[in-house]
């Protein structure tokens, strides 16, 4: 048969790749099929488990690699050729009558190129259009089954591939990263029972109760549809003009105004399936769940000034972080929490669950870790995956289902339906990012850009031509809890979704003195871009109804007096059960203590203390954290010591932003050089005022102190995050430095009285 094939013209292949079936298949589908699926037994074809392996991932490891596989282009060592296969001899000229003659119609060369490239983007995301991804995991700890038959929670050690999709909201595609917005947290999961979407953001409520108000929502944050501004930014007036007429956003609105809003990076931030979800079990009994992701390196934020600026230095900063730290082997990874509870449970909460608005406190039910995500690798083709990825909030799968929360309702319908115009029509999911590691079998058929070949002459069920396949799963496939439903047909909400302040209370009272004033300083911030008057005057009275502390702060950044209070929807809001909730301060969840990839400035000049630069970056380097030499300008510095350092980057190309942290090294001669720079002084000035920490050596101290850094607080007290070394071994100061970067900021100077 191999001769016969290498005798035969390629396509003529084909019939033997699959044997005599292909040749003749005479009886349609009623041919024993070889998937064993069909064939009766309970496998699928395709474990996903089995493809994401066991042990610790290798570098560069990719469970989702095998599926991908059928798909992968690498041109290297191959000739050019058209999209036909045809080989092309010149890449450079169109085909003309004579050299300075017309260019030929016939020239089906060009034409192609041209056509392709005509017709190169897609729409793009109507919200969430700027978003980076990557390749992954997730690890059950412990079976579920008493919760949930979801085959994912199967086992303890069972891995499920996954792609995860980060996202902001309203900016456009290229946007910058680190605008002030919620962020996405979409989670592919290709379980071996199909494809489940954990749609989430980095914010555990919504703006709006009811999918009816999302496009009013959209339409409000977007651009101004006359001028189309402002970019990527809710502070214009018909973003506030809309919440300040729906007093049901003000609890996200506390999440979104606070650092939350701004996160130092796609790793350091939490996720939430924000609606209530259903476990279901073996058995057909169901709890509710609320699904959490916590990063394993902590919630960390940046400062707004920093956010502003690094728009401009580097507005791919999370895109970049996201990458460099998978290139570089340090795995972003979050553990999965659930909190899971009964229906009787819910109906004795002072809120409603089904109430998008509302979080279940985790004093009230704890969250429990069941698994965790190790990110681990990036995609091949930004396009092919991350562009083309398409998330849905209605992808379940047995195990797992919805409540009856209305925002989720829509939620339902809105995700596929937007994939037919932004990929193109119904087959969406066979783009192999898209396309389920579970086999797919029904008779839907044809449409736009169809891949599978579907066999036989039936395509329709009950059928006999095809030995009735595919053939229902019944009780083993999925099947809707059975929840008793009833009412009257209205247009309306429950009585509770009515309280809309005392969860955005609860998140005011329990944050920390200084993350209050930053979010007093972003209402303060977002209001005075406002140019209605009347608005702010409308935000201010829905906010004494949070805090009078708050609206006080606000209406005083603004310099208005503050207004009563709007009156509420209800009079009679359920008395909460409890007033505080440490775990939602961004400060509760600092990490666990390492500095991992974080980005570390040593500045140097001619005559720099060269050997303890160098021990600091070696130091650093064994904590796997990236430190860069920063000079004036590339090339070579000449040590105190007479060895040499290559200057990686320059203050103008990185400057202070891109950085968590900055070590003056010292020696007389280098100090006093970066004194007469002045961007070198601007760089440390701002690594204060953004309250990272500052490693300062020896003769360091001068080139320090003439930037306005202080050693001490003003009560006396030492900063924890200014460290000053004057000894030879630099090793001894290293642990506490490592500490302090761990910290991440140390606003003790912000508020110590505001000094920067
Ligand atoms: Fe949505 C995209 C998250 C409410 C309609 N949404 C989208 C993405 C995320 C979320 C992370 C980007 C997925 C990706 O990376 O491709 N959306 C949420 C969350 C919500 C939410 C956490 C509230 C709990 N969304 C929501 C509502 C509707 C939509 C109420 C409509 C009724 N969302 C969409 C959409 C998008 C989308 C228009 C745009 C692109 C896409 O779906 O694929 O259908």
């Amino acid at each position: 048969t191999q001769e016969l094939a290498a005798a035969m013209p390629y396509n003529l292949n084909k019939a033997l790749e699959h044997g005599e079936i292909a040749s003749c298949p005479e009886k349609g589908q009623t041919i024993e099929p070889s998937d064993p699926a069909i064939a009766g037994s309970t496998l699928t074809e395709t474990i996903a488990s089995e493809k994401a392996g066991a042990g610790d991932p290798r570098p560069g490891f990719n469970p989702g690699n095998e599926s991908l596989d059928r798909v992968r282009v690498d041109s290297s060592e191959r000739i050019l050729t058209t999209n036909q296969g045809v080989p092309v001899s010149d890449n450079q000229n169109s085909l003309k009558a004579g050299y300075r003659g017309p260019a030929l119609l016939e020239d089906f060369i060009l034409r192609e190129k041209l056509t392709h490239f005509d017709h190169e983007r897609i729409p793009e995301r109507v919200v969430h259009a700027r978003g980076s991804a990557a390749h992954g995991y997730f690890e059950c700890y412990e079976p579920l089954s008493k919760y949930t038959r979801a085959s994912l929670f199967a086992e303890g050690g069972k891995r499920t591939p996954v792609f995860v999709r980060f996202s902001t909201v309203f900016g456009e595609r290229g946007s910058a990263d680190t605008v002030r917005d919620a962020r996405g947290f979409a989670v592919k999961f290709y379980t071996d029972e199909g494809n489940w979407d954990l749609v989430g953001n980095n914010i555990p409520v919504f703006f709006i109760q009811d999918a009816m108000k999302f496009p009013d929502l959209v339409h409000a944050a977007k651009p101004e549809p006359h001028f189309a501004m402002p970019q990527a930014s809710t502070a214009h007036d018909t973003f506030w003009d809309f919440i300040s007429l729906m007093p049901e956003s003000m609890h996200m609105l506390m999440w979104a105004m606070s650092d939350r809003g701004i996160p130092r990076s796609y790793r350091m931030m939490q996720g939430f399936g924000v609606h209530t979800f259903r476990l279901v079990a073996e058995d057909g009994k169901s709890q509710f769940v609320k699904f959490h992701w916590r990063p394993l390196a902590g919630t960390h934020s940046l400062d707004w000034d920093e956010a502003v600026k690094l728009a401009g230095a580097d507005p791919d900063f999370h895109r970049r972080d996201l990458w460099e730290a998978i290139e570089c082997g340090v795995y972003p990874e979050y553990e999965l929490g659930m909190q899971i509870f009964s229906e009787a449970q819910a109906e004795a909460f002072s809120f409603d669950v089904l109430d998008a608005t509302k979080i279940v406190p985790e004093e009230l039910v704890a969250v429990q870790p069941v698994g965790k995500m190790v990110l681990n690798r990036n995609p091949d083709n930004f396009f092919a995956e991350t562009e083309q990825v398409a998330f849905c909030a209605a992808h379940i799968v047995p195990g797992l289902d919805f409540s009856s929360d209305p925002l989720l309702a829509g939620r339902i319908h809105s995700y596929v339906d937007t994939q037919l115009s932004r990929l193109g029509g119904p087959n969406f999911h066979e783009i192999p990012i898209n396309s389920p590691v579970a086999q797919t079998h029904n008779n839907q058929r044809d449409g736009m850009h169809r891949q599978a070949i579907n066999r036989g002459r039936v395509a329709y069920e009950p059928n006999s031509l095809g030995g009735g396949c595919p053939f229902q799963a019944g009780a083993a496939g999925f099947t809707s809890f059975r929840e008793p439903v009833g009412g009257d047909k209205v247009r309306g909400k429950a009585e509770r979704f009515a309280d809309h302040y005392t969860q955005a209370t609860l998140f005011w009272n329990s944050q920390t003195p200084v993350e209050k004033a930053h979010i007093v300083r972003a209402f303060r911030f977002e209001l005075t871009r406002v140019q209605t008057p009347a608005i702010r005057e409308r935000m201010l009275a829905l906010l004494v109804n949070v805090a009078n502390d708050l609206a006080e702060g606000v209406a005083a950044g603004l310099g208005m007096p503050l207004p009563p209070a709007q009156p509420r929807a209800t009079q009679n809001p359920a008395v909460p059960e409890i007033d505080v909730s440490p775990a939602l301060s961004l400060f509760a969840r600092p990490g666990n203590g390492g500095i991992r990839a974080r980005r570390i400035a040593i500045l140097v000049a001619d005559g720099v203390e060269g050997v303890a630069a160098r021990a600091v970056s070696a130091g650093l380097a064994r904590e796997e954290a990236v430190s860069r030499f920063v000079g004036v300008r590339l090339g070579r510095v000449q040590g105190a010591d007479g060895g040499n350092i290559e200057v990686d980057v320059t203050f103008e190309a990185m400057p202070s932003v891109l950085f968590d942290a900055v070590v003056i090294p010292g020696g007389e001669q280098a100090m006093t050089t970066l004194g007469n720079v002045g961007p070198v002084v601007e760089f440390i000035r701002e690594q204060y005022r953004h309250c990272k920490p500052i490693l300062v050596l020896g003769a360091g101290k001068s080139l320090a102190e003439s930037a306005g850094v202080k050693l001490t607080l003003s009560s006396g007290e030492p900063d924890p995050g200014v460290l000053h070394f004057q000894g030879e071994n630099v090793d001894v100061v290293l642990p506490q430095f490592v500490e302090a970067i761990a910290a991440h900021r140390h606003f003790e100077r912000e508020l110590d009285p505001p000094r920067v």
